[in-house]
């Protein structure tokens, strides 16, 4: 969980976010996070629990956010890195909310 600490540091940071707002931040996280299951019912077509680029483009995103979320850029998005996305909008979005 060491990553994700640096991620919710970062975002903090990014945010320009004092240390004080962190509390109510994570409060929001946990009230509403990101289903990485709903994110595969939207994008995984065909049903292989791996979301193609192809499957991502589709609804009009943009290849470079694929890239950034395959991380190891194998063309496709399996479970752990589609976690990590659901993990990564759930903070933006609380970050967005403040
Ligand atoms: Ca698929
Ligand atoms: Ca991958």
């Amino acid at each position: 969980m060491r990553i994700l600490t640096l991620v919710l540091a970062a975002s903090a940071i990014a945010t320009g976010g004092a240390l004080a707002q962190a509390m109510p931040q994570t409060q929001a996280v946990q009230d509403r996070p990101v289903d990485p299951d709903r994110i595969f019912k939207r994008l995984d077509k065909d049903g292989d629990q791996q979301i193609s680029q192809a499957e991502w483009t589709e609804g009009g995103r943009n290849a470079r956010g694929f890239a950034r979320y395959d991380t190891d850029s194998n063309g496709q998005l399996d479970s752990a890195e589609v976690q990590a996305m659901a993990t990564a909008l759930t903070q933006r979005r609380a970050s967005r909310e403040q």
